[in-house]
């Protein structure tokens, strides 16, 4: 191959080899392997390049925001203390505390809220050490859980392990956060007790510090084994409350006070460290966000977090509210990924605090750097954004998560029933209200949003669905919600309805997890090795998730390399007519590539796709779609 290498070189081709060639030609080295990762990189272009003409394609790269150094050793954070006293010291650190402490969520919930999720590793890898730096004052930084796991490895071709490896390398001084769907841990549907607890154990060794576990429905029992296995890993606990309704309204007499009280009351006793208040709608409105936290700061002992969405524009409203009332932390984002339907911005709330007796304590002018460094990035998701481009107090009437805003009318248009979005909107609260106003919350919100289009495609409404729904088979999540395994509503099931939609079945009224069978990780194993060789112990943990989505991810690795570190103009669109890129493939390797065009069509279909690489004339054929 070293022989192969020099004749194929282009300054040997021209004559110009002198007797420092060698030494100055490192990629005359490059033998096989090195040739084959390269080539299947230069194929996950090739693909792009002939889906796109040359012609639409977009310029270079936007010329980047300076990313915020930080200094050599990062200041000390959080972590420290977490790490040397524990999760109970941290606790009582925090009731301590006078200043309004701050959880950022700008690479979880933020990107999830706004772009679909699909913000990539590099993107958050250049922003770590500045983050490191400017916020490591946080109480900590939500980085990982919640949909980011799936769409990492589904949409993003990357590995989410890999993600929480390289952001807990660069930022090893502030505490992580994940959110855990109870018994659902990253996914739509309850999974075997030995699963979560695996899940949750790689999760703590890969350096998760604090685990937020909710349950869909409010439903304690979903959170038991998930809690248990945090508190057993040593790692922080924050059980959580799902606000839904409205605690000012009497009409609203299921979600009262008395009702997030206990339950509070019940996680406290359960050994939380934290309790969370997830406003995941963002409807606790500013009076009501006084109103609960100063009964919870009452009634419970541990400190309170509270979570919420800014869709409504009310929500800095109700951090100052709850600030008065005592609250010990609030998540916020970094204003150029914060407000409408994700959290509030944390600039604003650090301007609103400047001065007070909860001033939070972060410099003004060092947050603007991040967040210039965040608006340039959002140009690349442009084409994730949902167009929202107001506040919507309308929020209140439809109760529905952030996220799931955002992406309704997507799911929705792509039904090819864009037209029909305000009737799926309406159709979702009357499917809230026929279920008995239930928590919204993954998955019990997906199920609420694929029910409510499912009778819109099929003319379905709460009067004449038990008499038509007898000939229909409902969506899966329908029968899984209503069989029991996302767990019991507090409320029950509407009995008749339960009838049509099981056809038969028995519901179950247990925890999903007693029934389902322990997972057997060794044979799990062999299953895996079958496409993947030499899987780590992590990749066989998420394959019992996502069977189907680890796979794919597996395949698509063997067939285009390894692609995490792409720059992400690249990764979606492409390379522009002779544009150069270096694309490194791992430390200290880095593929220097430049499209040079198309060449003409083949006979059998495929199409050359030119490039130079490293300084060497390439061609990949690839199918050729058009
Ligand atoms: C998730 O479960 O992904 C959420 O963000 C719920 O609010
Ligand atoms: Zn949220």
């Amino acid at each position: 191959p070293f022989i192969t290498n020099i004749l194929a070189h282009p300054l040997f081709r021209a004559g110009q080899c002198h007797t420092k060639f060698i030494d100055e030609a490192p990629e005359l080295f490059e033998f096989q392997e090195g040739q084959d990762r390269a080539t299947k990189v230069l194929k996950y272009i090739a693909e792009i390049q002939v889906r796109n003409p040359d012609s639409q394609r977009k310029q270079l790269e936007i010329p980047r925001v300076p990313v915020p150094s930080r200094l050599q050793t990062p200041a000390d954070g959080l972590k420290g203390l977490l790490d040397a006293q524990g999760p109970e010291a941290l606790s009582k650190w925090v009731l301590g505390q006078k200043k309004l402490l701050v959880t950022d969520t700008t690479m979880r919930d933020a990107h999830q809220s706004l772009l679909s999720t699909r913000m990539r590793t590099r993107d958050m890898a250049l922003a770590a050490p500045g983050t490191a730096e400017i916020l490591k004052d946080c109480f900590s930084l939500e980085v990982w859980g919640g949909a980011t796991f799936d769409v990492a490895y589904r949409f993003l071709h990357e590995s989410p392990w890999e993600r929480l490896d390289i952001l807990r390398q660069a930022i090893p001084n502030v505490p992580f956060q994940m959110l855990l769907r109870g018994a659902n841990a990253v996914g739509y549907t309850n999974y075997p007790d030995n699963v979560v607890r695996a899940f949750i154990g790689e999760a703590a060794r890969c350096g998760i510090d604090i685990f937020r576990v909710f349950d869909s429905l409010n439903w304690v029992p979903g959170m038991e084994v998930a809690m248990d296995e945090v508190l057993r890993q040593g790692k922080f606990c924050e059980a959580t409350l799902c606000y839904t309704g409205d605690i000012l309204d009497p009409k609203r007499d299921k979600y009262t006070l008395e009702y997030y009280v206990n339950l509070a009351k019940e996680l406290e006793k359960r050994g939380a460290h934290m309790l969370c208040v997830k406003d995941m709608s963002g409807l606790l409105k500013p009076y009501a966000a006084k109103k609960l936290i100063s009964a919870l700061k009452n009634e419970i002992g541990i400190p309170v977090h509270l979570h919420t969405h800014d869709t409504s524009g009310n929500q800095i409203a109700a951090y100052l509210m709850a600030a008065e009332a005592g609250v010990d932390v609030v998540d916020c984002a970094v204003e150029s990924m914060a407000s409408t339907t994700s959290q509030p911005s944390l600039d604003a709330l650090v301007a609103a605090l400047k001065g007070q007796e909860r001033d939070t304590g972060f410099d003004p002018k060092e947050l603007q750097k991040l967040s210039n460094y965040w608006a340039d990035v959002r140009l690349r998701y442009a084409r994730f954004e949902a167009g929202i481009k107001n506040p919507s107090a309308d929020i209140y009437r439809y109760e529905m998560p952030g996220g799931q805003y955002t992406n309704l009318k997507a799911q929705v248009e792509s039904l090819g029933l864009g037209h029909q979005f305000e009737a799926v909107k309406e159709m979702y609260r009357s499917v809230n209200a026929m279920l008995g106003d239930i928590v919204k919350v993954t998955p019990s919100s997906k199920m609420v949003g694929d029910l409510a289009i499912f009778m819109v495609q099929n003319e379905l409404t709460p009067d004449n669905i038990v008499e038509k729904g007898e000939a229909l088979t409902f969506p899966d999540s329908v029968v899984s919600y209503f069989k029991g395994m996302m767990g019991q509503p507090a409320w029950g099931f509407p009995e008749d309805l339960q009838k049509v939609v099981l056809k038969g079945e028995k519901p179950i009224t247990c925890r999903p997890g007693e029934l389902l069978p322990q997972v057997d990780f060794a044979a799990a194993r062999k299953e895996v090795e079958k496409f993947y060789p030499d899987c780590s112990d992590r990749t066989v943990v998420s394959w019992c998730l996502y069977p189907k989505v680890v796979e794919e991810f597996c395949r698509h690795r063997q067939e285009y390399g390894y692609i995490t570190r792409m720059g992400s103009h690249v990764f979606f669109d492409g390379m522009a007519l002779g544009e150069t890129n270096q694309i490194s493939i791992e430390d200290g390797k880095t593929l220097v590539i430049k499209y040079l065009g198309l060449g003409d069509l083949n006979e059998d279909g495929t199409r050359n796709v030119q490039f130079e690489l490293n300084g060497m004339r390439r061609e990949i054929a690839v199918a050729d779609p058009s």
